[in-house]
């Protein structure tokens, strides 16, 4: 068994820039020989995707448009990779979302809207994904999502994601349990907080990743490589027997009190 990809297709979503963890984990697998796909929501961010993927000089990417909350996008996306490349090996889904106003304040004033949209992107969008993806993962295959400590305990100002990221937790174990009898493995990272452009705008960022230095276990932050490389462990077949997990990539802080 061996972490070489070559040979091996997987579809990254949610590269936004540079600095997007999707980046990090699309870096790892192309350094171990993998043809990328990336997927991308609205024409926002196309260029900049595009340019970077460019950087890669693989003639062999593509880039397509998949906004997840449209079913007819996911169809369609799914579909022309189909017809482009056959079969997939696996998906890393790096896609969240929820309204600026329900990030601060009193978790209880989320609005019915704000609650639905925020577990609409960031939750429903995986199982909306597997199950088109499950039509071309053929050889068998793995799927990863990124999930964060505030799924799991009450973590200052993350409000309705905490609660869309316990909902994409349980959906990892529902979707392993579903697609192991077809060869494959679903997981998630749980990444530290890593300065992206989701998190640009979250106030006190800076004493957030001041404490993780002072008190987590490696005493450092993450960084997009140390969960890109996570992410190419369990696109690997050295993974072969871990799914329905979510493996922490934080320096060891969510073993704290
Ligand atoms: P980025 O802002 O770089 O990526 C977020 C991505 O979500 C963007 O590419 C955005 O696409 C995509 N997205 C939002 N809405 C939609 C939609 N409707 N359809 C398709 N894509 C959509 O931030 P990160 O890299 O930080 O975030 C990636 C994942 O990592 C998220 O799930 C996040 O919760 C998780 N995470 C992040 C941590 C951090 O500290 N940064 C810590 C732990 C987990 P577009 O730009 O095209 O709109
Ligand atoms: C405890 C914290 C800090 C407070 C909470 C932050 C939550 C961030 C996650 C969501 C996904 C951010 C988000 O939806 C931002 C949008 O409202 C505005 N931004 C955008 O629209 C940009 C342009 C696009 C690209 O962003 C998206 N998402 O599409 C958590 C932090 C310590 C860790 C963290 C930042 C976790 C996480 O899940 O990202």
């Amino acid at each position: 068994m061996t972490l070489s990809l070559k040979g091996r297709t997987y579809v990254v979503m949610g590269v936004a820039n540079k600095r997007s963890i999707a980046w990090g984990i699309a870096r790892s697998l192309h350094a171990a020989g993998a043809r990328l796909i990336f997927t991308y929501a609205g024409e926002r961010f196309e260029a900049e995707v595009r340019k970077l993927v460019e950087t890669l000089e693989d003639e062999t990417a593509l880039l397509l448009p998949c906004d997840v909350t449209n079913d007819e996008d996911i169809v369609k996306c799914f579909a022309d990779i189909k017809e482009k490349v056959g079969v997939i090996h696996g998906v890393a889904h790096c896609i969240a979302f929820a309204n600026k106003e329900d990030l601060s304040g009193e978790y209880m004033n989320v609005s019915r809207e704000g609650f639905l949209l925020a577990h609409n992107i960031s939750a429903y969008s995986l199982t909306a994904v597997a199950r088109e993806a499950k039509a071309l993962m053929t050889e068998g295959g793995s799927i990863v999502t990124l999930t964060y400590l505030g799924g799991e305990r009450v973590v200052q100002n993350y409000n309705i994601m905490g609660v869309a990221k316990a909902s994409l937790d349980a959906s990892v174990k529902y979707l392993a349990n579903d697609l192991g009898q077809y060869g494959i493995r679903v997981n998630a990272i749980s990444a530290g907080p890593i300065r992206t452009l989701s998190a640009k705008g979250v106030s006190d960022f800076n004493s957030i990743l001041k404490e993780i230095e002072e008190r987590a276990p490696l005493r450092r932050t993450t960084t997009q490589e140390e969960v890109g490389d996570a992410a190419l462990f369990l696109f690997s077949d050295l993974s072969r027997g871990v799914t329905g997990e979510c493996i922490h990539v934080d320096s060891g802080y969510h073993i704290l009190a």
